[in-house]
């Protein structure tokens, strides 16, 4: 139990400004009320997820949906509701001039106005605190032939080393990756083998992180984490859920074994504890059910799952590993995903002061009542600046 409280103690999980906003599929955005009009409003939403969990102290921010005057003034608000700013996510992929791509472009002025939003970026991160800018390149090319795949490579490695040179002693470069969409012949970061490369060649501040629903149906997520995180290089998850493509939806919730066995690599690979670097980020969007209570149920289920890794009885593993007993193996496993962890996190949660059922506890408290009647007028935000 001491070393399952340890484990959950150290699980901080980071929000996405994003999943407070309106979302929805290209066929259509549902709007719901008292849903945020600006950052500060996304914060306060946050705010309460940490409020219920206990588990979800810091928020990240996607710029330029996340704009605003002040940064260090949105840190300062974010602090008094108990939250802190979290990642920036930079965007370069919502701009007439990034048709054929941003960083990759073959058009050199396209490729230096994305460039210096990088690098403003981190500019931002200097005002609010963070330690992370997150990457993700929608670049890439629909059709053979259409443009020259190494000199791609080319053009994406010199933009990430004019932005890795501007990181500051403290702050991390992530560089995501993702199957395709919305380029479907080539994308410029596939996978985390191009990510790998990339992060390997500019320096140890740059890291991978790994989005759950940017692979191809049937990767062995898994394998991916135990070998970044054998050679340090697991900077961070962008947690959902996937059953088709990359449909962002609760983290757990269409295989929540997957996630089990992806924590218990993170578990055995040293990737959860006060020393670990690796940043627990959702990455989700709540199109059809509510938002925040979508929020803390993701919070919930990877804290489910995380307990469950921590329960494998590693000892018990190890043996049957070694004598080639491979049902055993499997069982001891097996037993630690079967077990129902949810007594156990409701006393975790209890012990700290909250309230064992975090999703009644919300719904009691009124707040989505509350800002459905005060957020009246307005735009309120979607996936626009
Ligand atoms: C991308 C990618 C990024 C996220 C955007 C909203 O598919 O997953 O991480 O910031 O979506
Ligand atoms: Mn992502």
């Amino acid at each position: 139990m001491t070393d399952i409280t340890a484990g959950l103690d150290a699980l901080a999980i980071e929000t996405p400004s994003w999943a407070y906003g309106n979302s929805g599929t290209r066929f259509k955005v549902f709007a719901q009320a008292g849903v945020p009009r600006d950052p500060f409003e996304k914060l306060a939403d946050a705010a309460q997820v940490h409020a219920f969990t206990g588990a979800a102290p810091k928020v990240a921010l996607h710029i330029p949906w996340d704009r605003v005057e002040d940064y260090a003034g949105l840190a300062a608000y974010a602090r008094e509701r108990g939250v802190a700013l979290g990642t920036i996510n930079a965007n370069v992929f919502q701009d007439d001039d990034y048709m054929l791509g941003s960083v990759t472009n073959p058009d050199p002025r396209v490729r230096r106005k994305a460039t210096d939003h990088l690098l403003e970026c981190v500019d931002i991160m200097d005002a609010t605190g963070s330690r992370d800018l997150k990457l993700w390149f929608s670049d890439g090319t629909n059709y053979p032939g259409q443009d020259d795949i190494r000199a791609r490579q080319e053009r994406l490695a010199e933009a990430l080393q004019e932005v890795y040179a501007r990181l500051g002693d403290d702050q991390r470069m992530q560089l995501e990756y993702k199957l395709f969409e919305p380029a479907f012949y080539t994308t410029d970061v596939p996978d985390w083998g191009t990510s790998l490369l990339h992060c390997l060649a500019l320096g140890p501040k740059a890291v991978v992180c790994v989005d759950t629903g940017h692979h191809a149906p049937g990767t062995n997520i898994e394998f991916i984490v135990a070998q970044l995180l054998r050679v340090g290089r697991l900077g961070a998850f962008d947690f959902n859920s996937r059953f088709y493509a990359d449909d962002d939806l609760m983290v757990g919730s269409a295989d929540p074994f997957q996630l089990f066995r992806i924590m218990h690599e993170v578990v055995r690979g040293g990737g959860l504890g006060a020393d670990s670097e690796v940043a627990f980020m959702l990455d989700q969007c709540h199109n059809i059910e509510p938002k925040i209570q979508g929020q803390i149920r993701s919070v919930m289920n990877v804290q489910e799952a995380t307990a469950k890794a921590l329960l494998v009885d590693t000892a018990a593993l190890k043996a049957a590993q070694d004598s080639g007993d491979v049902l055993g193996a499997n069982a001891v496993l097996m037993d630690a995903y079967n077990t129902d962890v949810r007594p156990l996190l409701a006393e975790w949660r209890e012990a700290k002061g909250l309230a064992g059922d975090p999703i009644a506890a919300y719904k009691a408290s009124g707040y989505l009542e509350k800002i459905s009647a005060e957020r009246v007028g307005g735009d309120q935000a979607g996936w626009g600046a």
